[in-house]
């Protein structure tokens, strides 16, 4: 290994060399905790350091990384105290996620770290919205995030590199290629020679380096980065490493030939490095002595520190106030007291729009939403009066552009991501439940992104343009679902949506968007979350509904004669007014819900449950429930208009009142 000193001081060199000798000081200790029973769990890095630690030396401290598993130098490059990252490890309070995440999945925005959720790919779309916000803010500063080379293989990383490339955002995207993901070896992971010629593919540089090698590594980094903060573009960086050990501890290393392991063991990064200091005549046998002992002690204190707090007790009350992130909400009343006739379309359009007006940190992401004005013409006319800057046009590729909205919190900003139709969201679904939803309540970090959902039946769509499926979102802590009815709601909703730091699912019904009209303000204003109206009183029965279901209940009371129905619109599914829902059921006794989406394991379910519970006593016939058939929805209408509950509705609610 040839390692060149070039211009570089005495102090980088040994910097150098202090980064990557700690990191393997730590990796043993750990080894050792873990065979003393003293530690759960250990991914080691040993065979990889020399890359953790270059990349993050040669960056800019404020430079926002974003590591996997193994790479402990990021960590420790950035001055993280040993003690937090071990209690993080050990999963005490002194960490950073409370002890509710383990090993390196955790953030901190104070050294500009945002570490992987165990998924691995997703991490690279959120590095593509750090980026970006870094160029809008124009900062001139570069994201780096790192994949084995087995996680390339997920469709995160394809969609991040193509959206980096086409909106020449400065991401280094690094790839350790260590010839193996877990224990399968790169011939059944993938068949590109080398991963610099994949950046062909995606029209970007594509850049390989000797991995061990902590000189080249940091010198690449170095020259890229000052090359992208001039001239923003992605970099495809290939470090050739190995990986000395298992996957995690348990899992070995029998799979791996033993040549391999020895010729690999001569390349060491750390003593290759060592000797040509020491040939140098910049170290020598007494400051390498010196040095070991005194980053021995510092790990000793820090354990000892550490060690000292044990797993936290836990408080329910704790666990679930922090799922969210505090927010108290002042809604806003319109003033002027002006009005204007609008159909839900276009109260959907105005809210954003004026949400665009209020929040110049905004950012609305999607496909062809730009000059096109969105396939329902939503943001129609909103490039010429924002910019393209902040009504991006995105290649098709939801996950990515998800990850984007939870990059562009961690910056501050806020971001609106339109599916083009609500069933596509299945590309972003990780994303969202995975990453926006619990990054509050494992790191502190708000995900401060509105998806818009434009969702439901009733026009013919068939199988993948009509589906309802929000309540694949109301079972995911973390989460805030809308849903409105009518264009007030659809506005104050949304614009109550965006003020708040937190994610929401924003449904909007396709079917709505011209056909129900009425006059709204034309001013700002804001409708209360989590907050049902009673559209219409009766003393008979209560039918629990949202969405198109508001209007279908309305339909058939009115067409009942003599029946007078408490009908009340949620408005909010996550989190839904129980107040609102008890107070009627005292009044009626009967309950029917009623949803457009299918019956089974729908959010029907779950109020029928909660009513069961709380209002048993007030209750004098069974809790009802009317949706869709649980099927698939068909294309065709008449079978479409079957699937849909509309048809049921009478007869049920007959059923029920005659109890
Ligand atoms: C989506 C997903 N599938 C499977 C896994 C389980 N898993 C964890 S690491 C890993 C292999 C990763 O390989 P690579 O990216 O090459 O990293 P290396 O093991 O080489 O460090 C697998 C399959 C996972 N974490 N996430």
């Amino acid at each position: 290994m040839k390692f060149l000193r070039k211009k570089h001081s005495d102090q980088t060199l040994t910097d150098l060399y202090e980064g990557i000798l700690f990191s393997r000081l730590i990796e043993e200790k750990m080894l050792i905790l873990l065979r003393q029973n003293r530690i759960s769990k250990w991914f080691s890095g040993i065979g990889q350091e020399a890359i953790s630690v270059g990349v993050t030396q040669a960056l800019e401290p404020d430079e926002y990384i974003l590591p996997m598993h193994r790479n402990l130098g990021v960590f420790t490059g950035r001055k993280i105290p040993f003690a937090r990252l071990f209690a993080q490890w050990h999963g005490t309070m002194m960490g950073y996620t409370k002890g509710r995440d383990r090993s390196f999945h955790f953030g901190t925005n104070e050294h500009h770290i945002v570490g992987m959720i165990s998924h691995l790919g997703p991490q690279n779309g959120v590095a593509d919205g750090i980026a970006l916000a870094s160029k809008l803010k124009k900062e001139k500063k570069i994201t780096v995030v790192f994949n084995g080379d087995g996680g390339t293989s997920e469709g995160d990383f394809h969609e991040a590199l193509n959206v980096a490339a086409v909106w020449d955002l400065p991401v280094i995207f690094l790839v350790e290629n260590n010839g193996y993901g877990l224990s399968t070896p790169s011939n059944e992971q993938f068949r590109c020679k080398q991963f610099v010629d994949k950046a062909i593919g995606y029209g970007i540089e594509g850049v390989k380096v000797d991995g061990n090698n902590i000189v080249e590594v940091y010198d690449t980094v170095k020259s890229l980065a000052e090359k992208m903060r001039k001239d923003p573009k992605p970099v495809l960086l290939e470090c050739i490493t190995f990986r000395m050990r298992g996957h995690e501890e348990a899992s070995g290393t029998k799979y791996v030939p033993r040549k391999l392991l020895e010729e690999w063991a001569a390349k060491d990064p750390l003593e290759n490095y060592e000797s040509f200091l020491l040939n140098e005549g910049i170290l020598d046998k007494k400051s390498v002595d010196e040095t070991r002992k005194r980053l021995k002690k510092q790990i000793d204190t820090g354990l000892e520190e550490a060690f000292v707090e044990t797993h936290p007790v836990a408080n329910t009350d704790t666990e679930i106030n922090d799922v969210y992130a505090p927010f108290t909400q002042n809604v806003v009343n319109a003033t002027t007291g002006k009005v204007s006739e609008k159909r839900f379309i276009d109260a959907i359009s105005d809210g954003l729009r004026q949400s665009m007006e209020r929040f110049d940190n905004l950012v609305l992401m999607g496909q062809d939403i730009a000059e096109y004005g969105g396939v329902f013409k939503i943001t129609d006319g909103f490039v010429s009066k924002f910019g393209k800057d902040r009504v991006r046009n995105t290649p098709l590729c939801e996950s990515a552009i998800v990850g984007a909205g939870l990059g562009l919190s961690i910056k501050g900003m806020k971001s609106m991501v339109e599916m083009q139709f609500a069933d596509f969201v299945t590309e972003g679904f990780n994303q969202i439940v995975n990453n926006l939803a619990k990054a509050h309540w494992r790191w502190g970090q708000p995900a401060d992104v509105v998806v818009r959902m434009p969702t439901g039946a009733g026009t013919a769509a068939g199988p993948y343009h009509s589906q309802s499926n929000e309540a694949w979102f109301f079972h995911t802590p973390g989460l805030k679902i809308v849903y409105p009815s009518n264009p007030y709601d659809a506005k104050g909703l949304l614009c109550a949506a965006i003020e708040d730091p937190n994610p929401y699912m924003y449904f909007e019904h396709k079917f709505l968007y011209r056909s129900a009209k009425s006059n709204i303000p034309d001013d700002y204003y804001t409708v209360e979350i989590g907050k049902a109206s009673l559209v219409s009183e009766g003393n008979d029965v209560t039918i629990v509904t949202y969405g198109m279901g508001v209007h279908w209940a309305k339909e058939i009371v009115s067409q009942m004669d003599g029946v007078k129905a408490d009908i009340i619109d949620l408005r909010t599914l996550l989190p839904w007014d129980r107040e609102t829902v008890a107070a009627s059921v005292r009044k009626t006794g009967r309950v029917m819900i009623l949803h457009e989406d299918t019956l089974t394991g729908g959010v029907g379910g779950e109020i029928a449950a909660w009513i069961s519970e709380h209002c048993f006593r007030d209750l004098d016939a069974p809790v009802v429930r009317v949706a869709s058939l649980d099927t698939p929805i068909p294309f065709a209408p008449t079978l479409e208009n079957n699937f849909l509950p509309r048809i049921r509705i009478k007869a049920k609610l007959s059923e029920l009142l005659s109890f």
